[in-house]
């Protein structure tokens, strides 16, 4: 209701003015450059530029699509055979993981971890295992204060399956440069298999100790809600 006042209002004002500021020379104005409404001026005109501008940041557009095409690609890779990280580690076994030219990390299977975002805090778990290849506890750092704090092991590959208890958040590992969302609600299947989303978080040996922020808006202490990573040998 109230938006159709307002656009009957807009309008009108709109159709007012148009009218209403017509100029009355009509065509008898002194036109010099012989500019005519909706022509582009002939004198700037230049086609050469035109495509060059429309070619170059097409074909910029679709190298950045080819560079960013495998990254991406093993950001979202799925489990099992066609994935970039196998099946899940039998115990004992090691992910082996190693890291190639492109920047991207294979490993020989992977390691399943959670992580559960509510305001305003993360919680980690390893589940079943062991302490030397997971590990949680709290650490402080400055601004932040005390924060949850998740250990991981160099050389594994882990599968954090992730939800949130209350809004969306989203752990941003800064270091790594991946983020994923924590939804609310997005059931999947039975609840005790409600883990809408996945990330992927391959320790290869370039992975250094990192703080792990929220990078999905959600309420007062959005911006405070952090977390570490400490990489073990
Ligand atoms: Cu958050």
């Amino acid at each position: 209701m109230i938006s159709f006042f307002v656009s009957v209002f807009t309008f009108t004002w709109l159709y007012h003015h148009s009218f209403w500021y017509r100029s009355e020379d009509a065509d008898d104005y002194n036109n010099p450059d012989e500019i005519a409404v909706g022509v582009f001026p002939k004198h700037n005109d230049d086609m050469r530029l035109e495509v060059a501008w429309t070619i170059a940041p097409f074909i910029l557009i679709v190298w950045l699509t080819y560079v960013s095409w495998v990254p991406l690609d093993a950001v979202w890779s799925e489990t099992g055979e066609d994935g970039y990280h196998g099946e899940e580690c039998e115990e004992g076994q090691s992910s082996n993981n190693q890291l190639d030219d492109y920047g991207v990390v294979t490993s020989e299977c992977y390691h399943v971890i959670e992580i559960t975002g509510k305001q305003w805090v993360w919680a980690f778990d390893c589940l079943d295992l062991s302490t030397e290849l997971c590990d949680t506890g709290s650490d402080n750092i400055e601004v932040y204060g005390t924060v949850p704090l998740l250990s991981l092991k160099t050389g594994e590959t882990y599968l954090a399956n992730m939800r949130s208890e209350d809004v969306t958040h989203a752990p941003w590992f800064l270091g790594m440069g991946v983020k994923e969302d924590t939804l609310y609600g997005a059931q999947i299947g039975p609840s005790e298999y409600n883990w809408p989303t996945t990330l992927w978080l391959p320790i290869s040996d370039i992975v250094d100790d990192q703080i792990i922020l929220c990078t999905e808006y959600c309420g007062d202490a959005h911006s405070v809600m952090a977390g570490k990573l400490v990489v073990h040998q």
